[in-house]
């Protein structure tokens, strides 16, 4: 077996290290941000016929942004085909087994003047970059308060492959969770193929409706492309209070017992990977099975060319 060796990322020196034979650090910088934002862009249900107004679905909230170096500049926080929001969710953090991770976050949030912090699942790390806020217990990385930064430095260990979540742990978590303040980790095993196409699929009510990474309906939520030949993954989790149930039309996968599904369950923080290599050209849906959230917004559409 390969030793693995560790590549400090230093500009251009990111660039030079083979991404799959060796062990490197990644760093994000990632900052809490006010914002105003829509949950209906289109203000409507297309499906159901129902219109909406801007004081049903407009409101104030915090998200996570990902900037450049140093929090230089604002970024998009999912790759261009992976989701059509750059608000909700969160930076998509990706990895690779034996990687270090330097998650970079500063508070920016001048508006509500919460503290807030970022919570990791999946991943090794020390008390100090848990991120969640225990009065008389936790230091300065549950509770970064306006103004301030920190640095969570994690590592993607051996049990880290897999699509993970992180959110505020802060003292804000209810507030912060609610208006979305979280987004996943995507760590691939040390020589594991990379997809072609990565969706990141995040279920949680906000206000009256049922949102997928933060919109509700068809025409606001995520629209989801790839090519019949394509390796495709979503990245599929839940926060919140709720269960949903992930199904996507027209396709099935297998489920870890290796028997075919096409609808899987996930709980408050279960989180998980489904892959198929694309073979059905054509406009799909996917969506919450739960009849009372795909009626609350919880649906979006999937299209594959030839
Ligand atoms: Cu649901």
């Amino acid at each position: 077996m390969r030793r693995l060796t560790t590549v400090l990322t230093i500009g251009a020196a990111s660039l030079l290290a083979a991404p799959s034979a060796s062990a490197t650090t990644r760093e994000y910088w990632v900052a809490a941000v006010p914002v105003t934002f829509n949950i209906v862009p289109n203000g409507r249900d297309a499906i159901m016929g129902m219109e909406y107004t801007p004081a049903d679905t407009v409101f104030g909230t915090t998200v996570y942004r990902r900037y450049t170096r140093n929090w230089g500049k604002p970024q998009a926080n999912v790759p261009s085909g992976s989701g059509n929001s750059d608000l909700m969710p969160g930076p998509l953090i990706k990895a690779r087994v034996g990687d270090k991770l330097r998650v970079h976050f500063k508070n920016l949030d001048t508006a509500f003047n919460r503290p807030h912090s970022m919570h990791f699942h999946g991943v090794e790390y020390k008390p100090s970059s848990d991120g969640s806020y225990v009065p008389g217990y936790s230091g300065r990385d549950g509770d970064v308060k306006p103004g301030q930064t920190w640095t969570y430095k994690l590592t993607a260990g051996k049990d880290s492959a897999g699509a993970w979540p992180y959110h505020d742990h802060g003292p804000a978590m209810h507030e912060s969770i609610e208006g979305g303040m979280f987004g996943m980790l995507s760590i691939l095993g040390r020589r594991e193929k990379a997809p072609d196409r990565e969706y990141v699929v995040i279920f949680s009510p906000m206000g009256k409706f049922q949102a997928i990474d933060g919109r509700a309906f068809v025409g606001n939520t995520p629209v989801f492309k790839s090519r019949v030949g394509e390796l495709v993954q979503w990245d599929v989790m839940a926060m919140g209070s709720e269960h949903h149930t992930f199904h996507v039309h027209g396709h099935r996968w297998r489920g870890p017992d290796g028997v075919p599904v096409d609808t899987v369950t996930v709980g408050p923080a279960e989180s998980l990977r489904v892959r198929w290599r694309e073979r059905d050209p054509g406009t799909w849906l996917y969506h919450c099975h739960v009849e009372t959230h795909m009626e609350a917004g919880m649906i979006g559409t999937y299209q594959v060319k030839r």
